[in-house]
């Protein structure tokens, strides 16, 4: 019985741990046992009895869960339901998220500006260069009297935002953060990771080599005549989809300094000092550079701290119009309170420290491109054995906050239909949601360091099995990865290629009730909105602010497993 595959069993389609918790999700009408056999269906190795059933918050759904958490030995396996069919094979194996931890970074190698992609890192998703950046325009927005409008400066390397071909620093800001923070907390576990891209073999772990990639692009997008960030580097306008790198000629800009820019570059460029101090030797200055970076940046926005991006506004006044990605963030007093605390944490002055309004602010929200104020409690956190008096005195109130947040989330998946701490919330679906589904497992991950308490990094890996397929549409999100992955995201460099399949290891943005694209969905159901076509940019586009968070989820658990 059950030998016809059933898309309504939903599982992580990449696999478990041996000795982790292993769930299946299936419909609330089936009922009784489940089975855990051999993909051939010859060996029954676990029985297990349906659970309650389940109601969706947003939907007259039901699903009851299929726990075989108890199943430890290794191997290729289904899930099989009497009346419904099997699941997707999977496997149990040790390591089970490393192939995704890696392909989640070397997916940042792919969206590499102003270089090609050799056929010997970039297999056939090879391409030439495009977009060199070396001869971009100050916008009217952005001129200065050091560098007036139409100057020409140089902007080269980054990585491209998303979909799109733009680079823009504030979503650079939590993106190269989340990075840099992977990094700091699991040193060890980049140590020997390969990623088969140019600099594989020089002395930096590759994933420094990989952000260091976006840094020295954000490095240039500072006017050194008064230490102000350059809003973005964009064309007017979006590309065409089908259009290669190599074949753009729109004229790019920089264009607008702002507050958000400012602060963003001042946290990032604090935190790379201190990463990369210990690689003095291979970049003779750089963490110099990045910190005197850091608080030119920082003082421009005392000076300027209330300059908001305004993208219609911009355009009353300055030629020519742009009407790409605008990153508008309408309050940055959780932009000045990361960088005071990345500065602090860098360079342990107190006046940093005593900038920071309050320790812990009551408005605890999880971390996105405009609402940063955690990644630098998470800093905090991290280098709590490091802290001066002041700030030492604080940090008990600190982490009772963050773990206080994280106990929301763990409570949230007890009463979900998924069992994940993701989509508890209708406000869990916005734009770019798998992310928030992949900082909530941020979120998780630290509590569990300051805990030590399991219950946590387990709720971190269930919004895992959520991202890779237990979820209310059945995908995978992740390109390539998975049995049922977008195969038509809302990417220039995957459209515009010659290759079916589209780049690997890119995180779609997931479910959007918003469908701002216009695009045809299935529903409109909050935990249901999605749908995988090019055209919709709502809900299938990737974005390097989604695919960051992922990448520390997927590694931090791969760095734990054994504790
Ligand atoms: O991720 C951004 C999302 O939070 C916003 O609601 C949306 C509309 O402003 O823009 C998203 O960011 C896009 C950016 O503006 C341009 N590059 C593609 C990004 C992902 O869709």
């Amino acid at each position: 019985e059950g030998q016809q595959l059933s898309e309504e069993i939903r599982l992580n389609q990449v696999g478990f741990y041996p000795d982790g918790p292993k769930k299946a999700i299936v419909p609330g009408k089936a009922r009784g046992n489940f089975y855990i056999t051999t993909s051939d269906f010859a060996d029954t190795l676990y029985t297990g009895k349906l659970g309650e059933e389940l109601k969706s918050v947003h939907s007259s759904k039901t699903t009851r869960e299929a726990n075989f958490s108890q199943l430890k030995a290794t191997g290729t396996y289904v899930v099989a339901v009497p009346g419904l069919g099997h699941s997707y094979p999977f496997e149990i194996k040790q390591d089970a998220y490393q192939d995704v931890a890696k392909a989640s970074i070397k997916a940042f190698y792919y969206q590499r500006v102003s270089t090609a992609l050799k056929p010997e890192h970039a297999g056939k998703w090879s391409r030439l260069a495009g977009h060199p950046d070396n001869k971009v325009l100050v916008h009217a927005s952005a001129a200065s009297k050091s560098r007036p409008a139409g100057t020409v400066i140089s902007s080269t390397k980054g990585w491209y935002d998303a979909g799109d071909y733009n680079k823009y620093i504030v979503n650079s800001g939590i993106t190269t953060a989340t990075m840099l923070s992977v990094y700091e907390d699991f040193p060890e576990y980049f140590k020997t990771m390969k990623l088969q891209i140019p600099e594989s073999n020089n002395a930096l772990p590759d994933l420094l080599d990989e952000t260091l990639w976006n840094l020295r692009w954000m490095l240039t997008m500072q006017d050194p005549g008064d230490g102000g960030v350059y809003h973005k580097l964009t064309t007017p306008q979006f590309e065409g989809m089908n259009v290669k790198p190599a074949e753009a000629r729109q004229p790019r800009y920089v264009v607008k300094k702002s507050t958000a820019a400012a602060l963003d570059f001042a946290a990032v460029m604090a935190q790379a000092s201190r990463v990369f101090k210990k690689y003095e030797q291979e970049l003779p200055g750089f963490s110099d550079s990045c910190l005197v970076a850091a608080k030119s940046a920082w003082k421009w926005a005392g000076k300027n701290p209330a300059v908001l991006y305004n993208q219609d506004e911009m355009n009353k006044s300055f030629d020519p119009d742009v009407s790409t990605g605008a990153y508008g963030d309408k309050d940055v007093s959780d932009e000045f309170d990361w960088a005071a605390a990345e500065l602090y944490l860098t360079t342990k002055d107190e006046s940093y420290y005593k900038a920071i309004k309050a320790i812990p602010h009551k408005n605890m929200e999880l971390p996105s491109w405009g609402q940063v104020r955690l990644l630098g409690y998470y800093s905090l956190a991290r280098l709590q054995n490091e802290l001066t008096p002041v700030a030492k005195k604080d940090f008990p109130k600190l982490k009772t906050a963050l773990v206080a947040f994280a106990d929301k989330l763990a409570a949230a998946s007890q009463n979900n239909a998924y069992k994940v701490p993701m989509g508890s919330a209708a406000s869990d679906f916005v734009w770019g949601s798998n992310a928030v589904a992949a900082n909530q497992g941020i979120a998780l991950v630290q509590a569990y360091r300051l805990t030590k308490d399991k219950k946590y990094l387990n709720n971190a890996l269930a919004n895992l099995d959520y991202l890779l397929g237990r979820n209310a549409t059945g995908y995978s999100f992740l390109t390539g990865y998975g049995d049922k992955t977008p195969k038509y995201p809302h990417h220039r460099l995957s459209v515009s290629d010659e290759v079916e399949e589209p780049v690997p290891g890119l995180l779609v943005g997931g479910p959007n009730p918003g469908q701002q694209d216009g695009c045809t969905y299935p529903t409109k159901i909050a935990d249901e909105s999605y749908t995988d076509e090019e055209c919709s940019y709502a809900s299938n586009e990737i974005a390097i602010n989604w695919n960051a968070p992922l990448v520390y989820l997927a590694s931090a658990l791969e760095a734990l497993k054994q504790e």
